[in-house]
């Protein structure tokens, strides 16, 4: 198996370039608050989504105000590089008022350690491993600047193995699963956010302790839709719109809200592939009951 250039190891995972030590170091001492607000996931789960949907939440339905600002700055992506200096950014938020909206892709083993031993909120958002698998591939292709492009068959590989960034689906999804009782966390799937993205919305509202009507309920999930979002810039980021490659230079362009479907990945998975990738899944899933049987299988 070849060796993806844009993906590192540090701690044990393989992470990508958009993740240093510098930051996993950050994070050790990062100060973690009761009040705090953590967007958990598992990349191409629906980060990006629930990022939209909390935030125009808290902001109790008024869209407008949040328009002004853009999504990463309404809700940081801790985990992030970029921009190249990180201090002034975790200065930001040690200094930032309560609550604090952040989002982040860390494992357990290495998110701030206060998200697991303190109270705060932690929405954790899955999705069926096959299409998360999927959509990565098409996002790191096509969202990766000047650098060599992965072929399916090789990223899957890499997916299988846990060579991917943030390392195994399995143990990521699971954690999160393993503490889904406790009244601080909300542990919600892609899958239910497709069907009923109205109760979804309800459900965010009551856990974040907001008492909205059905009217703005309503309005918010129709600001959330995909449609909506693929239009809205601040969601699309649309600056980093990148041309498609991963087909060969077709001169088209890659958006960040690519499908947006559940079961793409039958496009994209051989016989085989799916073959290897179900035997993994069963092995994986046996002894637990975390179940996407449905949209897996
Ligand atoms: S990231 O980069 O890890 O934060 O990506 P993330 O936001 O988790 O996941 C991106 C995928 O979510 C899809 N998406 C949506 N689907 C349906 N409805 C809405 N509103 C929506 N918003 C984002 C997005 O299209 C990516 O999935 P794919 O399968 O690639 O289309």
């Amino acid at each position: 198996m070849e060796t993806i250039t844009w993906f590192h190891k540090e701690s044990g995972f393989t992470l990508d370039y958009a993740t240093s030590t510098e930051i996993i170091d950050a994070m050790k001492t990062f100060e973690v608050r009761d009040d705090d607000v953590w967007i958990v996931t598992y990349p191409k789960s629906g980060t990006t989504w629930m990022q939209e949907m909390v935030s125009a939440v808290s902001a109790d339905g008024d869209l407008e105000s949040i328009s002004k600002k853009s999504l990463d700055d309404r809700i940081p992506f801790i985990d992030c590089i970029f921009p190249f200096d990180i201090r002034p950014r975790f200065q930001e938020l040690e200094e930032a008022a309560s609550p604090r909206f952040i989002k982040t892709h860390f494992p357990h083993q290495l998110i701030p350690q206060g998200v697991l031993t303190k109270n705060p909120k932690v929405i954790y958002v899955a999705r069926n491993p096959k299409d998360v698998m999927v959509s990565c591939f098409h996002f790191y292709n096509a969202f990766v600047r000047n650098a060599p492009k992965v072929k399916w068959d090789e990223f899957f590989q890499h997916f299988i193995t846990n060579n991917v960034p943030w390392g195994s689906w399995f143990d990521h999804n699971l954690y999160w699963w393993n503490r889904r009782h406790e009244s601080h966390v909300m542990f919600v799937t892609f899958e239910e956010m497709k069907q009923d993205l109205v109760k979804v919305v309800s459900d965010v509202s009551k856990f974040l302790g907001k008492d909205l009507d059905k009217e703005t309920i309503e309005r918010i999930a129709d600001h959330c839709s995909f449609g909506k979002m693929k239009k809205n810039p601040q969601a699309n980021k649309s600056q980093n719109l990148m041309k498609d490659t991963v087909n060969g230079d077709t001169g088209n362009t890659v958006q960040f809200m690519r499908k947006g479907k559940v079961g793409d990945w039958k496009n994209q998975l051989t016989v085989a592939q799916n073959e290897i990738f179900n035997n993994l899944y069963k092995d994986k899933l046996q002894e637990t009951d975390l179940n996407f049987d449905k949209f897996v299988l």
